[in-house]
């Protein structure tokens, strides 16, 4: 296909934050693509903006330099690199929308995988992503269904999860009023600890219930509270509110968790920039996943460094801004035996491209959120492509 026009407008994001949408009209037809925003953002992810969003817009809509660029191959999209460079949300939403002129992306420029990815979905938020000050530090408690073929009921049973969750939730916390997050997660003034317990119980019930197996995931975020040497607990548990751990009484705090409420699943478990602790959590806790995303940011080198710390990494194209240097981490991973988990934003959008992303790239999980359109976007478009 060839280039013929590239546009761009300003959209809001699910946290009515500023964001582009890009359209990109070819000799083969015309699609449009948009980019989402972090919240809880790594310290070393890309800048999503070069500038305004306005001042970004209208240089695409003033610049005709991508006109004439001819795609056939995934390795095309190096053309771009020179010519466009406005951050990494406009080069993002400008290369799922050359992809998407393509009739079906997720099996042209397939790398030879043919799975879905395990739907991990946030069920109860803390964190950053809450509001308020009596809230879980851990910023989401995730969900996910082991041993089972089928990815609609993969879906189905996350959703009852989140459904039996809110009637869980009204019944321990009296100021609970069906109140959801950023991502469509419950918030509640619960503790790590109470949460837990009551996810525990949660999963433990309806596991006997659905048949398949319910496992319990966390994204700890602990780079958002970590200071000087400490992990600042604020919601810790019932009893015991505020906790200062130091990194040895955390990562034993974790490894206990893990052990407790069979975890399967950690991220950022410790803080952005402390390899070795990830590495030395890892050691203490088996088979659980323990996963980067403010550690590695979709950035080669910090993956690379990152082998040995780790066993999962989140792959976020809009952290690092081109879908080359996904592939070149993607492909480190798959050499490694690193799991990957293609991931939302908090701030989102109804941009559904991540999940041909995750069937191309031969994604282990699709992490997209449980509640609302969103997030369902991304599930209703594996659901075609399969
Ligand atoms: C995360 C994400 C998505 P944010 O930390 O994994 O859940 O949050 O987009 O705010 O970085
Ligand atoms: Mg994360």
């Amino acid at each position: 296909m060839i280039i013929k026009e590239v546009r761009a407008k300003k959209i809001k994001n699910s946290r009515n934050e500023d964001t582009v949408e890009i359209s990109v009209k070819s000799s083969i037809g015309r699609a449009k693509a948009s980019a989402p925003a972090g919240k809880s953002k790594g310290a070393h992810e890309k800048a999503y903006f070069k500038g305004s969003v306005d001042s970004i817009v209208k240089k695409i809509n003033s610049s005709d330099k991508l006109n004439g660029i001819k795609i056939e191959e995934f390795g095309d999209l190096k053309k771009i690199e020179k010519v466009f460079d406005y951050g990494s949300n406009p080069r993002v939403a400008l290369e799922y929308a050359i992809l998407k002129n393509f009739k079906k992306p997720y099996k042209k420029f397939n790398f030879g995988y043919r799975h879905l990815a395990i739907p991990l979905g946030n069920s109860i938020g803390g964190g950053l992503h809450s509001k308020g000050r009596k809230k879980p530090d851990f910023q989401e408690f995730l969900i996910y269904v082991e041993r089972c073929r089928s990815f609609n009921s993969r879906v189905k049973i996350n959703k009852l999860v989140y459904a039996y969750l809110k009637k869980a939730i009204s019944a321990r916390d009296e100021k609970f009023n069906g109140e959801r997050n950023d991502e469509g997660a419950w918030r509640t003034n619960l503790s790590n600890i109470e949460v837990l317990d009551l996810l525990y119980e949660a999963v433990k019930t309806l596991s006997k219930k659905t048949g398949p197996n319910i496992r319990i995931g966390i994204d700890v975020a602990a780079s958002s509270f970590y200071k000087n040497g400490f992990y600042c607990y604020r919601n810790y548990s019932r009893n015991n509110r505020t906790v200062k751990l130091n990194k040895k009484e955390h990562i034993e705090f974790l490894a206990h968790l893990v052990k407790k409420y069979r975890i399967g699943y950690l991220e950022d478990p410790v803080d952005e920039d402390h390899f070795h602790d990830f590495k030395e959590l890892k050691s203490l806790v088996g088979n659980c996943l323990i996963v980067g995303d403010d550690l590695t940011v979709t950035n080669f080198n910090r993956v690379k460094r990152a082998k040995g710390s780790i066993n999962a990494v989140i792959i976020k194209p809009n952290q690092i801004g081109s879908l080359i240097e996904v592939k070149k981490v993607v492909d480190f991973c798959k050499l490694n035996r690193i799991k990957t988990i293609f991931s939302h934003r908090s701030g989102e959008t109804k941009e559904d491209f991540l999940a041909d992303l995750s069937f191309m790239f031969g994604g282990d999980f699709l992490k997209a959120g449980i509640y609302g359109k969103e997030r369902e976007a991304k599930y209703n478009r594996l659901r075609k492509i399969k």
